[in-house]
């Protein structure tokens, strides 16, 4: 019997990355997306199309967090093996600006989908996956950050994820139901959202080596991250729930770098040498011509910043036998690549005479 998965947020990074590993294991994949003005399935149609070419059983329902009578409705339907929770409002700026709604999908959703696997009386047929997160360290209390860290949350964000947390391991205590958190750091890949830093650093500076773009605008660049693969994380999400019991586990690199690094780096991969100036707000980054391509603009400060992180995912590799596969250099260099190419085609329109492409900085 083939095992059916539901996955929330399946049009995003990691939904895109997991429908692909389950569905190359074998499993009949359902998604949630959530109604959208213009499309929002760019990251997966390729594995829609596929239904028709392949036969591969892939299905979308129409849904969302903060909407109970759809949540339960789709797993009432689908009777899934396994969710995988990746939903959420995800952006940690923007949760300053939308506190509540942050809260309502990314805590309240968390709980709406444990209630309906009780309801439905689902608690041990159904697993779940929680898409914890390295910002509940926030101030961190320990470096490296582990699965015994204690929490300290800096965002509406990290609050409503730190209560997604423990309702799954409430869950978990109270129901018997198979719950894990994965507690995972930064992970960024060619489809990275392109308001996350490290996707507006690579699609920015492809644009201001081919013009299309004169300056890149960043906030704190001395924030330090661990950043992985989304493809190697996706992986750890489907191990998590092939285990004898359900655990919480830390998943990260153990490599950290900050965000100039980031940018030092994307920029290198371009032949571009960045030269820098200054500190704080008035820092600035400098190409062979002198010409100013970075920037400090300290609208992207955030009220409370999270400076540092740093994983320890000891456990992930004794108990899974996990370690990430691709190194920082191969994530810099596959995400430039990528943009570099659409910024390829965007040059092309623009030449014929197509498009004026005004810079989105
Ligand atoms: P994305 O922002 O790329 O994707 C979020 C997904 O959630 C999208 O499919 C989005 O839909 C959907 N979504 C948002 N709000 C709702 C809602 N109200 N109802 C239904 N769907 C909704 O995030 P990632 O793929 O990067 O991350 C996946 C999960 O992992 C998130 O929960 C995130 O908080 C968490 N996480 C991410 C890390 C990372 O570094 N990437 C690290 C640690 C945790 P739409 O496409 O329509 O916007
Ligand atoms: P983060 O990712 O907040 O860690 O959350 P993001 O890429 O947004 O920021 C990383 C760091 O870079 C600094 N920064 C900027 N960030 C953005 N977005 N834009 C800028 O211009 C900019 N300049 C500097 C930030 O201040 C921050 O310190 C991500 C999300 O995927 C969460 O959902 C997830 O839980 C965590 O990673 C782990």
């Amino acid at each position: 019997m083939r095992k059916v998965a539901l996955i929330t947020g399946v049009t995003g990074q990691d939904g895109a990355y997991l429908a692909e590993l389950l569905l190359d294991k074998g499993y009949e994949v359902h998604g949630i997306k959530r109604r959208s003005s213009l499309f929002n399935t760019a990251r997966i149609d390729h594995l829609f199309h596929d239904i028709h070419e392949t036969g591969k059983p892939f299905f979308l329902h129409h849904g969302d967090m903060t909407d109970s009578s759809s949540l339960t409705r789709i797993i009432q339907k689908v009777q899934p093996d396994e969710i995988y929770n990746l939903a959420a409002q995800s952006h940690v700026a923007v949760s300053f600006e939308e506190p509540e709604y942050t809260a309502n999908s990314d805590a309240l959703g968390a709980l709406r989908i444990l209630e309906a696997i009780r309801i439905l009386g689902l608690e041990k047929k159904t697993k779940f996956y929680q898409a914890s997160t390295s910002e509940l360290y926030g101030l961190v209390q320990e470096t490296p950050q582990k699965e015994t860290t204690p929490f300290y949350p800096r965002s509406p964000y990290a609050v409503a994820k730190l209560y997604a947390y423990w309702i799954t391991v409430n869950y978990r205590e109270a129901y018997g139901i198979y719950a894990c958190n994965g507690i995972l750091f930064n992970h960024e890949s060619p489809i990275r959202g392109e308001t996350f830093v490290t996707r507006k650093i690579t699609r920015a500076l492809a644009r201001i080596k081919l013009g299309l773009q004169e300056c890149l605008y960043l906030g704190n660049m001395d924030s330090l991250r661990d950043w992985g693969h989304a493809k190697d994380y996706v992986e750890m999400q489907w191990l998590m729930l092939q285990q004898d019991k359900p655990e919480d586990f830390v998943i990260a690199t153990g490599v950290q770098y900050s965000v100039r690094d980031f940018v030092n780096a994307a920029a290198k991969e371009l032949g571009i040498e960045i030269t820098w100036q200054g500190t704080g707000e008035e820092e600035k980054g400098f190409d062979a011509n002198g010409k100013c391509v970075v920037a400090v603009d300290p609208r992207y400060f955030r009220p409370t910043e999270v400076e540092t992180l740093l994983g320890d995912a000891s456990k992930a590799k004794t108990k899974l036998g996990w370690t990430p596969k691709i190194t920082f250099a191969e994530l810099v260099s596959e995400m430039v690549r990528e943009d570099l190419k659409s910024a390829e085609r965007d040059e092309l329109t623009r030449k014929h005479g197509y498009a004026t492409f005004k810079a989105h900085e």
